[in-house]
C-alpha cells in the first residue's frame, strides 16, 4: 500500500514533493491577524468558562462542538493544500489544541500518531495551526523527517507531564541529529504525516504556547481500533469505513462544553473497551 497516493502531473508542486519525501512540510502562511485573534480568543473564552474543570480532554474533538473549531477544520486555505496530498475526498478524523502555559512541564513524547490506531492505508495527514508564536523556547512541535517511510517499535512510559496519556514512546537516541524544530509564526501551519516521528519539549519561556491540531483522512481509509463519528471536509464519503456526523455545532458556549464533554467520555470508555477486547 503506497504511503501516499501518487499525484498527478499537473497536481505537482514543492511542497507536496517535500511533504512525500520528509513525511512533514512548514511553514505555510494561513490565517491573517484578525482570524488568529478570532481563533486564539474563542480557545481562551472556552478555557476561561471551564475554569477549574479544564483539562486537556477539554479540547479534543472540538471540530464536533464548537462553531469556531468546524470553521478552522473547514478552512478552504487548510483544506487545499491537504487535497493535494490526499486527493479530493477527505474527511475530518479529530481536533484537539495542544497547549502549554508559560513555564510549564508539559511535554509530548516521540510517537507516531499511527501506533495503535490499526488502519489500513496511511493516507492520514495532521495540519498543526499555531494560534500563537510556536518556537524552541516555548516548546514548539519536533519531527524526525523521513520516518514516515517506515513503522517504529513503541512503549509505554507514562509520566505526569507527558502529554500523551499512556505515554507511548519511540526510542529516538540513534536520530538525533535528524531532529527539526517545527518553529511557526502565529497564523502559520506545519503538515506532518500519520507516521513522522514527532514529540515536543517544555515550555521554558514566559510566553503561551497554542495549537490546533486536525486530523485529515482520505475517504479510503479505515481503522480497526475504535473511533468518533467523522466530518466530511471535502468531497464524498465513497467507503462508509466510519460513521459521519453531519450536524453543524451550535449552541451557547455552556452548552458546547457540556456536550463536548459528555461525547468525549463515552468515546474514551468505548476505546477503552475495544483495547480491552484486543481491538
Ligand atoms: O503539539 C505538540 O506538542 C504535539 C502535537 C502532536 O503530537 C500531534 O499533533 O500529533
Amino acid at each position: 500500500m503506497p504511503f501516499l497516493k501518487m499525484l498527478d502531473q499537473n497536481n505537482q508542486s514543492s511542497f507536496v514533493e517535500e511533504f512525500d519525501r520528509d513525511g512533514v512540510s512548514f511553514p505555510m502562511d494561513l490565517l491573517t491577524p484578525e482570524e488568529v485573534e478570532y481563533y486564539r480568543n474563542s480557545f481562551l473564552e472556552q478555557e476561561a468558562l471551564l475554569g477549574d474543570r479544564v483539562t486537556y480532554s477539554s479540547f479534543a474533538m472540538l471540530h464536533h462542538f464548537f462553531p469556531w473549531a468546524h470553521k478552522l477544520v473547514m478552512h478552504p486555505k487548510i483544506l487545499a493544500p491537504i487535497k493535494a496530498i490526499l486527493g479530493p475526498n477527505v474527511l475530518v478524523h479529530g481536533s484537539t489544541l495542544f497547549h502549554k502555559h508559560p513555564n510549564d512541564q508539559k511535554f509530548v513524547s516521540w510517537h507516531q500518531d499511527s501506533y495503535n490506531m490499526k488502519l489500513n492505508t496511511y493516507e492520514y495527514v495532521s495540519a498543526w495551526v499555531a494560534l500563537a508564536d510556536s518556537t524552541i523556547e516555548n516548546g514548539c512541535l519536533r519531527v524526525i523527517p523521513g520516518t514516515h517511510k517506515n513503522l517504529y517499535e513503541h512503549y509505554l512510559d507514562p509520566t505526569e507531564n507527558n502529554l500523551l496519556k499512556r505515554g507511548t514512546t519511540v526510542d529516538v537516541s540513534s536520530m538525533e541529529d535528524k531532529i527539526l524544530d517545527v518553529e511557526l509564526k502565529a497564523g502559520q501551519m506545519s503538515l506532518h504525516h500519520v507516521n513522522t516521528i514527532h514529540g515536543s519539549n517544555a515550555n521554558v519561556s514566559g510566553i503561551r504556547r497554542m495549537g490546533f491540531a486536525i486530523r485529515y483522512i482520505a475517504d479510503t481509509v479505515s481503522q480497526s481500533s475504535h473511533h468518533h463519528p467523522l466530518l466530511i471536509a471535502s468531497g464524498t464519503d465513497n467507503y462508509g469505513h466510519y460513521d459521519i456526523q453531519h450536524t453543524i455545532p451550535e449552541g451557547t458556549l455552556s452548552e458546547c462544553i457540556e456536550k463536548q464533554r459528555i461525547a468525549h467520555k463515552a468515546y474514551v470508555d468505548a476505546l477503552e473497551k475495544s483495547r480491552r477486547n484486543g481491538k
